[in-house]
């Protein structure tokens, strides 16, 4: 079923991998499976977009499949989810940047893991994120950007952060595929996570005091 899963959505088989992952869900499959089969077809038409297989046209659609069968597992995992939360984080993908679907991932995963996240979607401004920190006071600001442009988008965030004074009360991480350490040196982050996994761990650290 999972390998179905997969061959859907890499084939642009939309409604199929909707369909499919219903399926999977109603037949008692863990989220994590269904989440799993996400993460090993979006490289795979990453790769074949590198390739130059696969051009815009098939990431969009892809991308779509992924985020309607991501819509069907939140549920899942709020349900998962008792009681009050672990600590509560925002999340974004910085301005100038539109990719979402590595942010939906973490968003999914936070939230199956007891974390309370607000998604404030993507090419968010540092105006907004700052606004959100002062009026929601989360415990963790998650910033996400796929693009190189998104490095200085990041920075800017901290430091108007920093301008509005409340550095200090949030946690800052950041994630996306051309991040590293050397650029969460570079924006002023906290921490910076290869995966959702690591956002996971990140944030239970953090709420846990360390
Ligand atoms: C899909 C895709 C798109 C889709 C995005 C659809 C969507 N809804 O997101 C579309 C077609 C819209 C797109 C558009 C563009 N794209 Co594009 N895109 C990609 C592609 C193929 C895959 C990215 C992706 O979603 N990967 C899947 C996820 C699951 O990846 P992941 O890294 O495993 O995710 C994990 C981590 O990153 C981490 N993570 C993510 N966020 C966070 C946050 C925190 C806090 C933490 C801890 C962890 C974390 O956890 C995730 C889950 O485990 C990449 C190439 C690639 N192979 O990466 C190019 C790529 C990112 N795109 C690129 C470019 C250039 C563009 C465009 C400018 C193209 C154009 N000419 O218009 C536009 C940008 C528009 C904009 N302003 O943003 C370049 C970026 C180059 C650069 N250095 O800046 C890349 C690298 C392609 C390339 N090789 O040239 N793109």
């Amino acid at each position: 079923m999972k390998d179905l899963l997969v061959q859907a959505i890499t084939s642009m088989q939309e409604e199929e991998a909707v369909a499919l992952a219903a399926h999977m869900l109603g037949a008692g499959a863990q989220a994590q499976t269904i989440l799993e089969a996400c993460r090993e077809a979006m490289c795979i038409v990453g790769d074949r977009y590198e390739r130059r297989e696969y051009f815009l046209p098939e990431l969009v659609v892809s991308g779509e499949a992924l985020k309607r069968v991501a819509a069907l597992i939140r549920p899942e995992a709020r349900q998962a989810a008792t009681g009050e939360p672990l600590a509560r984080i925002v999340i974004g993908t910085v301005a100038g940047d539109i990719h979402d679907i590595g942010k939906e991932i973490v968003a999914f995963m936070l939230t199956a893991n007891e974390f309370e996240v607000r998604d404030l979607g993507v090419d968010v401004s540092a105006g907004r994120f700052v606004h959100e920190v002062g009026e929601a006071r989360p415990d963790i600001l998650a910033l996400s950007g796929f693009l190189t442009l998104a490095y200085d988008s990041m920075k800017q965030t901290v430091a108007a952060l920093g301008a509005a004074g409340l550095r200090d009360r949030v946690k800052v991480m950041i994630g996306g595929a051309p991040m590293d350490d050397g650029v969460r040196d570079y924006v002023g982050a906290d921490a910076y996570g290869p995966d959702a996994m690591a956002a996971v761990r990140i944030a239970r650290r953090w709420s846990e005091g360390g």
